[in-house]
């Protein structure tokens, strides 16, 4: 079983949540209006070169003095070149996404960095704690963007009775109710991404914010789940016609026509018709753009009212009236 310290006490951070990586959205800038309003900010490394996650890491160390950290997406073409560059840069807390990055953890270690993936199953955690990992993110499937098979509600219990680290919530994870519960599931804390994407700061294209308002429950679907990699948008034509060809038997070279620059599409121009529009389960409870102060503030208000005693999140017990 794992401890029941919250992040914030490890983090250094006011509240016990970590921003989700989110390729080519956030930025520098992002991450430090994160890390300003209480949270972990993270540096997105998914969409940039080795040059440009350098200039951002610049840029978030200019714009904040409180802890960030960079989110490396393992399939970027540059992740080894940018593994290293985190150790030159000096950044101090690293997540990882989308894959293994055991052969990193032993350069990150010696260099005194906080390391934390990324896990969508018990087996890949165990192997993280024996690596080195310092805490993990049980992601569920509930996430936007890449996503793995497991439900959080099923996954972070899973992964908090196997290791000993602790272990961060992401997926499906919007407001304090959300957040209570993945502490009674054995979290230490939460990553947090769809709720994000609707707030003032976050430099997404209007449009995409506004279809992330305008989603119902049902609005996500998840590409690419037979072809390879699956990846979990916005319902729009691209995904439907996607979805279509990819179970009429499509091979793979005609599927990456459809999300080929898809993502930048929606995040720079605002394309909702054929851009891949990133974004959680959760999209369906979010209806207002508000600055992330408030929505990080509100979750922790809203978590603390639905748990008593806060301080021993792990050891929460329901209240249940007599039936
Ligand atoms: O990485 C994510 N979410 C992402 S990355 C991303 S950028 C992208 N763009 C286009 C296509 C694909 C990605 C958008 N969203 N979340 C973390 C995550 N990691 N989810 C699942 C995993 C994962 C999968 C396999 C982690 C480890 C893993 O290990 C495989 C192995 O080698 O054992």
């Amino acid at each position: 079983m794992n401890t029941n310290t919250l992040i914030n006490h490890m983090l250094g951070t006011k509240y016990p949540l970590i921003q989700g990586g989110m390729a080519n959205i956030a930025t520098g800038e992002f991450a430090a209006a994160v890390s300003n309003s209480g949270a972990l900010g993270l540096i997105g490394a998914g969409g940039m070169n080795v040059e440009i996650l350098r200039e951002n890491i610049r840029k978030c160390r200019e714009l904040t003095d409180k802890p960030f950290g960079v989110n490396l997406m393992l399939m970027n073409p540059q992740a080894e070149e940018m593994a290293h560059l985190l150790v030159e840069e000096g950044v101090k807390i690293v997540t990882t996404g989308a894959g293994n990055p055991g052969k990193y953890m032993e350069m990150w270690k010696q260099a005194g960095m906080t390391v934390i993936p990324v896990v969508s199953s018990v087996a890949l955690a165990k192997r993280m704690e024996r690596e080195g990992a310092d805490m993990v993110i049980a992601e569920g499937t509930e996430s936007g963007g890449h996503v793995g098979e497991m439900t959080t509600m099923t996954l972070v219990p899973q992964v908090a009775d196997a290791v000993q680290i602790p272990v961060i919530a992401a997926g499906g994870i919007a407001d304090g109710r959300q957040l209570a519960a993945a502490f009674v599931l054995g979290a230490s804390g939460a990553q947090l991404g769809t709720c994000l994407l609707v707030s003032e700061e976050c430099p997404i294209h209007d449009n995409y914010k506004q279809a992330v308002i305008k989603a119902k429950d049902n609005g996500t679907i998840v590409t690419g789940r037979i072809s390879g990699t699956p990846v979990r948008i916005l319902k729009n034509k691209m995904a439907r016609e996607y979805v279509r060809r990819e179970k009429e038997g499509a091979d793979v070279m005609e599927l990456e026509k459809f999300t080929l620059g898809s993502l930048r599409r929606a995040v720079f121009d605002g394309d909702t018709v054929t851009g891949s529009l990133m974004a959680g389960q959760t999209s369906g409870q979010l209806h207002e753009i508000r600055p992330l102060k408030e929505i990080f503030e509100t979750m922790w208000r809203q978590a603390k009212e639905g748990l008593t005693p806060l301080d021993t999140p792990n050891g929460v017990r329901p209240q249940v009236e007599k039936c």
